[in-house]
């Protein structure tokens, strides 16, 4: 089965022999760390990948700078044109790519497909957007004057990944970066090169096609040296960086430190209020695809859940239910994520599995309940699941209200639940973390809807009503703030940050007089 997936994307399939992971435009190259994907599901080797060294990433980053000054000369709508083209090759290829993702990151396969449509989604946004992004033309106090502002390009775009979302949030990039007139250079989470590798080899004719270096959207598969490379490079401008808090920390720095730009997207501690006057029905549905869905693996999942104490039991004896369902009554099934049926796919690796074992423990040794009949886990060939892959059963728990868990990102499905007596409590807990990016307040009352989303409201940079944390459109800006690190990538406004802006006064009369009234008397 993973052969004909890989063959499927001219991916090579003997895995004996090591894959070439960087592409500085013209060639496929690699001499650096070895890096393997392996299958979470079956824990088989899908490929051995061969990723940069500090030089090849260094080159690459040049080729891809080279590229930029010829990106940047190509008016907007033509590079918005190159973006649609870029669709085009995707949507060609939308199964295939989506049962990559399935296999190599373990999502399920709707997941897997979903992730490549919001890459498409985003091209058509962006392609919409190479004729619409506009600057401003301001009124001037001084007589014949006028001022501009205007947006150019950067040059390079960095682009590093995560392994949960190893297409879209490249294809956030990659489309935005192109039609504001950069170059990308993108460099992958180690664990899903082979996703990037077919999305660069569908992409590169497109370029060639259209007269523009392939190098514009340049790959380094590799691990901390080339992650670190491009973080500290004064060639790439901007780096958009998703992964851990731990590590944005260290990038967000770096970057500072050579005073480039920085869009992080960070962890993620998303809470779902269930407030007395919810829709009980609504509420369970958006609560367990956020909290199970991409089991539990997004950074938008649900980790806390608040329930008013009028509605708290049965909302939580119907979503045990639920939970329970688990296995064998198929309502939840957890298992290969390639079967259409399956609802829980496994867990990325194994160290995702020792994570989630570990703070389940960490809860009850401090004095937490496990709620639901089924936790921990689940044995290789029990249930049916592959003996090798990275199985867990979802859990809710509730741990003590102290308890450090309530303020940390565990990615695995594991929820956290505790009551509350009013909607100003319930924000003030939500808000209580240090990360920020997304939230939801299940009511049904308008007066409740105006507070959760105005000054006293929720402090994330997504917060929804009557939907569930996780699965945004690309339409609005996507990111969070506080720990979160206040980045915004997709759309919206995000789009200003992939540009420099300059302020431009144009004097068209024949005199120089100043602002503010200054008379420098020459
Ligand atoms: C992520 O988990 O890093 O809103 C991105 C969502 C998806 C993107 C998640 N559209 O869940």
């Amino acid at each position: 089965r993973a052969s004909k997936i890989l063959s499927s994307l001219d991916l090579p399939i003997d895995t004996n022999k090591t894959i070439p992971g960087v592409f500085d435009g013209s060639n496929w190259l690699g001499s650096g760390e070895e890096l393997i994907s392996e299958c979470p599901a079956t824990g088989e080797v899908l490929g051995r990948i061969k990723g940069g060294t500090v030089a090849e990433t260094q080159a690459a980053i040049k080729a891809s700078f080279e590229a930029s000054k010829l990106v940047r000369k190509m008016p907007a709508p033509k590079r918005g044109e190159i973006v649609r083209q870029i669709r085009e090759a995707l949507l060609s290829k939308v199964d295939e790519l989506g049962d990559l993702v399935s296999l190599e990151m373990g999502k399920i396969k709707s997941e897997g497909r979903g992730e490549v449509v919001e890459f498409i989604d985003v091209c058509d946004y962006a392609t919409g957007l190479s004729r619409s992004m506009k600057g401003n033309v301001l009124p001037s106090e001084r007589p014949e004057h006028v001022i501009y502002e205007n947006p150019n390009p950067l040059g390079v775009v960095g682009i590093l990944s995560a392994f949960n979302f190893p297409v879209a949030v490249y294809g956030w990039n990659l489309t935005i970066a192109l039609v504001t007139g950069n170059a990308t250079i993108w460099k992958p989470a180690p664990s899903t090169p082979l996703s990037s590798i077919a999305i660069t080899k569908l992409i590169q004719p497109v370029f060639e096609k259209n007269g523009l270096p392939a190098a514009a959207a340049a790959l380094v598969c590799g691990g901390v040296d080339v992650g670190k490379t491009l973080v500290g490079s004064e060639e790439v401008p901007l780096i958009s960086f998703t992964g851990s808090e731990k590590v944005g920390k260290e990038v967000g720095k770096a970057v500072q430190d050579r005073f480039g730009k920085a869009i992080l997207e960070l962890g993620g501690n998303n809470a779902v209020i269930v407030d007395e006057d919810a829709d009980l029905g609504l509420a369970l549905q958006g609560v367990l695809f956020a909290a199970v869905g991409t089991a539990g693996q997004r950074c938008t999942s649900t980790r806390r859940l608040l329930l008013h104490k009028s509605i708290s039991a049965e909302f939580l004896s119907r979503l045990l239910k639920m939970y329970d369902s688990t296995q064998p009554g198929n309502q939840l099934l957890v298992g290969d994520p390639l079967n259409p049926s399956t609802l829980i796919g496994p867990l990325h690796n194994q160290a995702a599995v020792e994570k989630y074992e570990s703070t389940l423990a960490g809860i009850t040794s401090r004095g937490g309940e496990i709620l639901t009949a089924r936790s921990g886990r689940i044995k290789g060939g029990d249930f049916g699941v592959e003996e090798k892959g990275n199985w867990v059963w979802p859990v809710v728990a509730r741990p003590k209200k102290d308890d450090p868990c309530w303020k940390e990102e565990t990615f695995a499905p594991i929820l956290y639940v505790q009551e509350f007596d009013t909607l100003e409590e319930a924000i003030q807990i939500n808000n209580g973390v240090p990360q920020g990016l997304s939230s939801s307040l299940f009511t049904s009352n308008v007066q409740s809807m105006g507070k959760w989303l105005g000054p006293d409201g929720s402090d994330c940079g997504i917060v929804n009503i009557n939907v569930g944390t996780s699965g945004a459109e690309i339409g609005a800006g996507f990111g969070g703030n506080k720990s979160t690190g206040w980045g915004r990538e997709s759309g919206g406004d995000a789009w200003k940050q992939y540009v420099r802006w300059s302020a431009a006064t144009v004097n068209y009369s024949s005199k120089l007089p100043l602002a503010q009234g200054v008379n420098f008397g020459i």
